[in-house]
């Protein structure tokens, strides 16, 4: 698929703020993905579609997770965390993507998980470094993701489960074990 008929696709399912978002996402995706050795057209393809399920409704999100036998346990965690699995899920189903790598890339894209692809990294990082991103942490993410891949991951791992620690909420497990599998990969 052309990358301006996805965007026309991705288009109608989000808000104008949410597009502007993914359109940052690609950009720098693409990016990381030439710096670090992935698969620019499949970068740019998963950036493009990774925030596709945002705005659909709880209860069909749930359904999804039920019914394609995705991990249970994801029911009991916060809601925001469900539209990457099932969003992977959509674009297959409604957009024909079925490149694994790309579907993958997507799902994964808010948990994290231990043993990540660098696709999967590029496009976990330009979510949260992409340049409208202006919460704390995002600069000093930038800056690392222009030397290392890891170490980018690394810090917005440790943000973002930071700010749930902070405000009392629960970590889902693959995100302990993103973080887990890159710092014990460092000795
Ligand atoms: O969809 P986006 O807003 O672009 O970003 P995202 O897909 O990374 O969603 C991030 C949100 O998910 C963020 O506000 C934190 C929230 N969240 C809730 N529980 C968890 C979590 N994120 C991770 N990584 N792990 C959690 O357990
Ligand atoms: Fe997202
Ligand atoms: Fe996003």
């Amino acid at each position: 698929m052309e990358s301006k008929q996805a965007l026309a696709i991705v288009k109608e399912q989000l808000k104008d703020h949410r597009y502007q978002h993914t359109l940052g996402v690609m950009e720098t995706a693409i990016e990381l993905a030439g710096k670090y050795g992935a698969d620019v057209k499949k970068a740019e393809m998963a950036a493009i579609f990774h925030d596709y399920a945002k705005f659909r409704q709880k209860e069909e999100m749930r359904q999804i997770i039920l019914n394609q036998n995705m991990r249970r346990d994801l029911l009991i965690h916060n809601e925001e965390l469900w539209h990457a699995p099932a969003g992977a899920y959509l674009v297959q189903k409604e957009a024909g993507i079925e490149d694994l790598e790309v579907l993958d890339a997507i799902r994964y894209h808010t948990s994290g998980k231990a043993g990540m692809s660098v696709l999967e990294k590029v496009i976990y990082v330009a979510d949260y470094i992409e340049p409208g991103r202006r919460f704390p942490g995002a600069e000093e993410a930038r800056e690392a993701a222009k030397r290392d891949l890891n170490e980018a991951m690394i810090l917005s791992l440790q943000n973002t489960i930071m700010f749930l620690l902070k405000k009392n909420q629960a970590v889902y497990p693959m995100t302990i074990e993103a973080y887990n599998d890159l710092i014990l990969a460092k000795r």
